[in-house]
């Protein structure tokens, strides 16, 4: 008999059926926008897939109206937890004026949205560890009870902005969440050939803040673990490393091609775990899942991607004179 584990950790029936469809919702977007690039209508996409569970268990732990979240570029999970909607998102990939993000300026995946306290990245990765600490250091000194959530890849986790981010965080006791999605790749560089730890986790300990690995398959593990680390740094004790281990389940991006550097076997293989599948038979074991209401939220979702596909693909581009705003001072 499946256990109900999310009962002890307040988690409603509602909650965890609300997780479930934020997950389901990203990958049918993530799932929609691969068609249109492979039918040449999208110039790009960098996809979420296999780091649902990781991404939404996470951000149904934060307080998503205080919260501040600097998401990189998979974490589409994240941003739809946060407010941010599929027609918003497909306007991002279709590169429209009306992007939230960007007005269709940026790559899409580089998520930015003022009123849902979503903060922009930029193209170098690891760039928004930094500012998630910064934000942190200002909510204390403007006195707020926010926390921030920074996330990255373990290829990130190299660069220098990492380490700067955690030392100043740790030093300060600042309420970061860092939060490392570790896919086992850096596009085509597998993970023992990337770090010499056997955990991305093992770093913490070198910046005075606890590290935790949990298995990013499951969200209501991700979910515990943000939990614990979001009431500690309100608590004031400083921040907290999670690293939450998935797969990267499609190629890096649409403009690479996997089968150059990993055997097909082996994503089949990681496929078995697939995150939403996991949750679904969970779900389902403890007849929270019925058929009445997969059905309804299969039939939301589509209804969803949809519209947000045809809205965004008739909505007008940028004239091209905006092109030109926002470089120099006005
Ligand atoms: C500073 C910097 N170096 C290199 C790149 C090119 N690049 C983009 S994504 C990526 C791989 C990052 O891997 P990881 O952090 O594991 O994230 P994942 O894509 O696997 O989620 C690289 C090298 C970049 N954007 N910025
Ligand atoms: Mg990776």
């Amino acid at each position: 008999m499946t256990e109900n584990r999310h009962i002890s950790l307040n988690l409603t029936n509602e909650d965890v059926l609300g997780m479930y469809e934020t997950m389901l919702l990203a990958r049918k977007i993530d799932e929609r926008m691969w068609l249109l690039n492979r039918s040449g209508k999208i110039p790009f996409v960098i996809s979420c897939q296999g780091q649902e569970a990781a991404q939404v268990g996470a951000a149904f732990a934060l307080d998503r109206k205080e919260d501040y979240v600097l998401p990189y570029y998979r974490d589409m999970g994240v941003v739809l937890a946060f407010g941010m909607t599929a027609k918003e998102l497909m306007l991002s990939a279709f590169a429209k004026a009306e992007d939230p993000n960007s007005g269709g300026r940026q790559m899409p995946g580089h998520f930015g949205q003022r009123k849902n306290r979503i903060v922009t990245g930029s193209s170098p990765v690891t760039t928004q560890v930094p500012h998630a600490v910064g934000i942190a250091l200002a909510g204390r000194m403007q006195k707020k009870d926010l926390v921030t959530f920074v996330t990255f890849g373990e290829g990130s986790s190299n660069q220098g902005d990492f380490h700067e981010g955690a030392n100043f965080a740790a030093v300060h006791k600042l309420p970061v969440i860092f939060m490392c999605e570790n896919n086992k790749y850096a596009i085509s560089v597998p993970y023992d050939m990337q770090v010499a730890c056997e955990k991305i986790s093992d770093r913490a300990i070198g910046y005075g803040m606890p590290g935790e690995t949990v298995d990013g398959n499951d969200p209501l593990e991700v979910y515990r673990a943000v939990k614990a680390a979001r009431d500690r740094g309100r608590r004031g004790e400083g921040p907290t490393l999670i690293e939450a281990i998935s797969y990267r389940l499609t190629p890096h991006s649409s403009d690479d091609d996997d089968r150059s550097y990993r055997e097909q076997e082996e994503v089949a293989e990681a496929k078995k775990n697939d995150p939403i599948l996991k949750f679904a038979s969970y779900l389902k074991d403890l007849d929270i899942l019925t058929d009445e209401i997969e059905k309804e939220i299969v039939e939301r979702i589509v209804k969803l991607v949809n519209e947000a596909t045809e809205y965004a693909e008739a909505a007008p581009y940028a004239d091209p004179e905006h092109a030109l705003k926002y470089v120099y001072a006005e």
